[in-house]
């Protein structure tokens, strides 16, 4: 039977909206783990990962946020996620706000030398310290995984660059910093804007997103989710909200199309805001994608 490991992250230091911290007790509590159970999958819910909070500080430096805090976090979610590499099992991570992300990939690419990403979000999540607007570190993971800005987070378990720009595809994105847009046309970022959603529709994008990463030779596929991806008329539980998001259904035949194509060997939902959120809409949403990612079929 395949194996799902859960690891929860209940971090909130990525950002400032407090409540994000209870993002993973609202997916379980949407019964995640009868949810993937019914579709026939042994799953192991392996808790959460501690926050530590003792040292909570703004670098004067650099302007970046619980530095300390979240690296050391990411290198216990990390050692989780390559314990569950080891053990054969598939790692899906709920967040906690998105920089998790950076301990997630640090985990599986210690097991993966060419880890295709998608990263499903109205954001970037490809600032720098430099280029940042907040200081806020979930808007820094794509950029550390990819080997950009602050030592501290792209050097996390000793080696770096965790994924090359070229194997990574953004879906759904909306709202780009100005450094953001530059670094994609520098790197040759692939990015799916609303735009293209719109213009050529979903299924077109995936399609085209499974070519990419076979093209490319990839050796795994990890998919970032970050609920803010969808509208927040779908999705109103996240700390960053952008109008002009995804459908529900959209995110639907995103993942059925992903479950399809047997490419996804990692996942995480992130930056699941209880506190923002009405009657664990989100929550809830998180979990229904979850399940047609692992195949559930509509009949
Ligand atoms: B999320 C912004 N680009 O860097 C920044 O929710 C927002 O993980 C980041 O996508 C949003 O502060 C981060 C303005
Ligand atoms: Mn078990
Ligand atoms: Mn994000
Ligand atoms: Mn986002």
């Amino acid at each position: 039977m395949k194996k799902i490991s859960i690891i929860g992250m209940p971090m909130d230091l990525g950002q400032l909206r407090r409540g994000v911290d209870m993002g993973p007790s609202a997916i379980r509590y949407a019964d995640i783990v009868e949810r993937l159970e019914n579709n026939g999958f042994h799953v192991d819910d392996l808790g959460d990962v501690q926050i530590g909070r003792d040292r909570l500080e703004t670098d004067p430096q650099t302007g970046i946020r619980n530095l300390t805090a979240v690296v050391k976090s990411s290198e216990q979610l990390m050692a989780k996620v390559e314990g569950v590499m080891k053990a054969n099992s598939f790692p899906l991570i709920l967040g906690g706000d998105h920089s998790i992300a950076i301990g997630t990939l640090a985990g599986v690419t210690k097991f993966r030398k060419r880890l295709g990403v998608i990263w499903f979000d109205a954001h970037g999540d490809l600032n720098t310290p430099e280029t940042s607007p907040s200081g806020n570190i979930h808007g820094m993971p794509l950029a550390a995984s990819i080997g950009l800005g602050e030592k501290k987070l792209t050097d996390i378990g000793g080696f770096t660059p965790k994924v090359e720009p070229e194997n990574v595809v953004i879906i759904g994105a909306r709202s780009l910093d100005e450094g953001e847009k530059n670094l994609i046309k520098e790197k040759g970022i692939k990015v799916y804007t609303m735009h293209e959603i719109d213009r050529v529709g979903m299924s077109s994008i995936i399609e085209e997103t499974i070519a990419y990463f076979r093209n490319n030779g990839v050796d795994g596929v990890h998919l970032s989710f970050d609920l803010d991806g969808l509208d927040p008329l779908y999705a109103p539980g996240v700390g960053t909200p952008v109008a002009g998001g995804v459908t529900t259904r959209e995110a639907h035949l995103a993942m059925e199309l992903l479950a399809e194509s047997q490419m996804i060997t990692s996942a995480e939902f992130v930056e699941v805001n209880p506190i923002l959120d009405e009657r664990n809409k989100t929550g809830q949403l998180a979990v229904d994608l979850v399940g047609s990612l692992f195949g559930e079929r509509i009949l």
